[in-house]
């Protein structure tokens, strides 16, 4: 099946949630969440992310992750949900008033079963009362995800690794490479070389497969992540977007939709002239009127 097929496919099948005037996504991706070890670059970016995902539920956002969430590959479930537990009872939040949605990747294909994501999502041990919690009961994974307006126009949402052959069809070769091979390495510094986000030619491939389908598919406005490169494109030009990731060295970036409008921010720490640190959100592009790309 080509990388085309393949976003078809998903296109076809995916789940669709709401797109109006009140609608307000949060999207992020690619936290890689780990188990606080040196190969675990999210790590660093935990408070930021924890406190961008509080203001957002304040506010009533719903949360979409696209993709590679959980570090799978490196990682045993157990350990990520040690390491990331506060984290975890964030997302509940947003679960309990179903407003979280998740979308697959590479790194959590797993969890395209849904035997896994129960398995690892539905309940916690809790150490201080040493009894089995409630935890996402039910979670929503989708390849792929459509904002839909009344006219039928949407937003169409996937993790981007469909447009890389080797990472959607030889996923758990990739994983194995990276467990066995990479893992280790990381720890001295290099970087894993399955990954886009690594290797620039590859990541160049990957955005031409979807750049080439939105504009074959009547420019269909598109958001991935997977490449950790974000992308915010000026009205009338091609519309793909991309999240960027969690896991920056010194921030984490992220798209909003609100007011029909879509924003790229980043959240990150700033210091005061007090000495004290403080986490912010600052606009990095936008926000621009949805229906200028349409
Ligand atoms: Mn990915």
């Amino acid at each position: 099946m080509s990388a085309e097929s393949r976003i078809t496919r998903a296109f076809k099948e995916a789940k669709v949630l709401p797109l109006d005037a009140n609608s307000k996504y949060i999207l992020f991706s690619d936290c890689h969440r780990g188990d606080n070890g040196f190969a675990d670059d999210f790590a660093h970016n935990k408070k930021v992310y924890q406190f961008a995902l509080s203001q957002y539920f304040q506010k009533d956002y719903t949360y979409i992750e696209l993709g590679d969430g959980d570090e799978l590959w490196e990682n045993s479930f157990d350990k990520i949900f040690r390491a990331n537990k506060e984290v975890f009872l964030m997302l509940k939040k947003f679960h309990d008033k179903k407003r979280l949605h998740f979308i697959w990747g590479n790194h959590d294909m797993d969890y395209k079963n849904p035997k896994n994501s129960i398995k690892n999502l539905s309940s916690y041990y809790d150490n201080a009362t040493g009894e089995e919690k409630e935890l996402l009961v039910d979670a929503s994974f989708s390849e792929a995800i459509k904002l839909e307006q009344k006219n039928g126009n949407s937003i169409f949402l996937l993790h981007g690794h469909q447009a890389d052959w080797f990472n959607y069809v030889f996923w758990k070769m990739s994983r194995f490479l990276v467990r066995v091979l990479w893992r280790p390495l990381q720890t001295l510094g290099i970087d894993d070389p399955t990954s886009p986000a690594q290797n620039f030619k590859e990541l160049i491939k990957v955005e031409r497969h979807l750049e080439r389908w939105i504009r074959k598919n009547n420019n269909q406005i598109t958001i991935t992540g997977h490449t950790h490169r974000p992308r915010f494109p000026k009205p009338k030009e091609l519309p793909y977007f991309n999240d960027g990731s969690c896991v920056h060295p010194r921030c984490i970036t992220g798209l909003e939709i609100e007011n029909e409008q879509v924003t790229l921010i980043k959240w990150h720490v700033i210091t005061t002239d007090e000495g004290t640190m403080k986490i912010v959100r600052t606009v990095l592009e936008g926000p621009e009127a949805i229906k200028d790309y349409i």
